[in-house]
């Protein structure tokens, strides 16, 4: 039998408190019962949620959809989860209430003979320097330790704000500052010579690209955002892209 893996990215559910029945949460929350409950292995690769500020916060904010996680970690699904540029703050408590397995970036999976590349994506776009200054800085541990030592309420108004602004800034930038750059894909292909595929999310704009190099097919599939239907890949053994509305791009 053929084991079924799908690969999704950038969810960005929304807090219960905001709006219960979100478009986006409810078609998620469909998914994992309809589809994800299906396969042999879920990959979520960065962005599940619009914002992460700390586990004593928003795990009572996500409740629904971590306790809907923690049904399908304990009745067998193999769920894994990767940091994205919105939600990098989950820590024990979280893994611990979901069953989620975590994901370093770049993780490299085989499926049925294949060889994957998996990154959120946000690091393959150079081209916005100021991003990726940013990006360092709040991955920086001594930061992160200091972050939480802020009160609840100020963690909130940082991640609102760092949400806003992120919104705004992107809306602003023009959209090939906003794309990965095909030097850095070569660059993680080269680090990776075994695998001739990459699927990342990020830049929410869905499509396959493919390129020679050192003669061979190298193939980079972008993931869509869930605006508000569901979009994800799975692996049959052949790789395809799946949504709600149609069954292929
Ligand atoms: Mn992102």
């Amino acid at each position: 039998m053929l084991e079924q893996v799908i690969i999704t990215a950038d969810v960005h559910l929304v807090p219960d408190i905001d709006n219960k029945n979100h478009p986006i949460n409810q078609n998620f929350y469909h998914f994992l019962t309809a589809t994800a409950s299906q396969a042999k292995e879920l990959y979520i690769i960065g962005d599940l949620f619009e914002i992460w500020v700390g586990d004593d916060i928003n795990i009572a904010e996500y409740q629904t959809v971590i306790n809907l996680l923690k049904q399908l970690t304990d009745k067998g699904l193999k769920i894994y989860l990767m940091y994205g540029n919105r939600d990098f703050l989950m820590g024990k408590k979280f893994w611990k209430a979901t069953g989620i397995v975590k994901l370093n970036e770049p993780t490299i999976i085989k499926k049925n003979g294949i060889s994957i590349i998996l990154v959120h994506g946000d690091h393959l776009c150079t081209d916005d320097k100021p991003y990726q200054k940013m990006r360092r800085l709040f991955r920086n541990k001594m930061i992160q330790w200091f972050f939480f030592k802020l009160p609840k309420t100020k963690r909130i108004a940082i991640g609102e704000k760092m949400r806003q602004q992120s919104q705004q800034k992107s809306s602003k930038k023009p959209n090939n500052i906003m794309d990965v750059n095909q030097q850095a894909v070569i660059k993680l292909f080269n680090q990776h010579p075994s695998c001739n595929h990459l699927i990342h999310g990020h830049t929410h704009q869905p499509a396959k690209y493919e390129f020679i190099l050192d003669n061979k097919s190298k193939h980079r599939w972008v993931l869509g955002d869930w605006r508000p239907e569901a979009k994800y890949i799975v692996i049959t053994p052949q790789i395809q892209f799946k949504n709600t509305e149609k069954d292929a791009l």
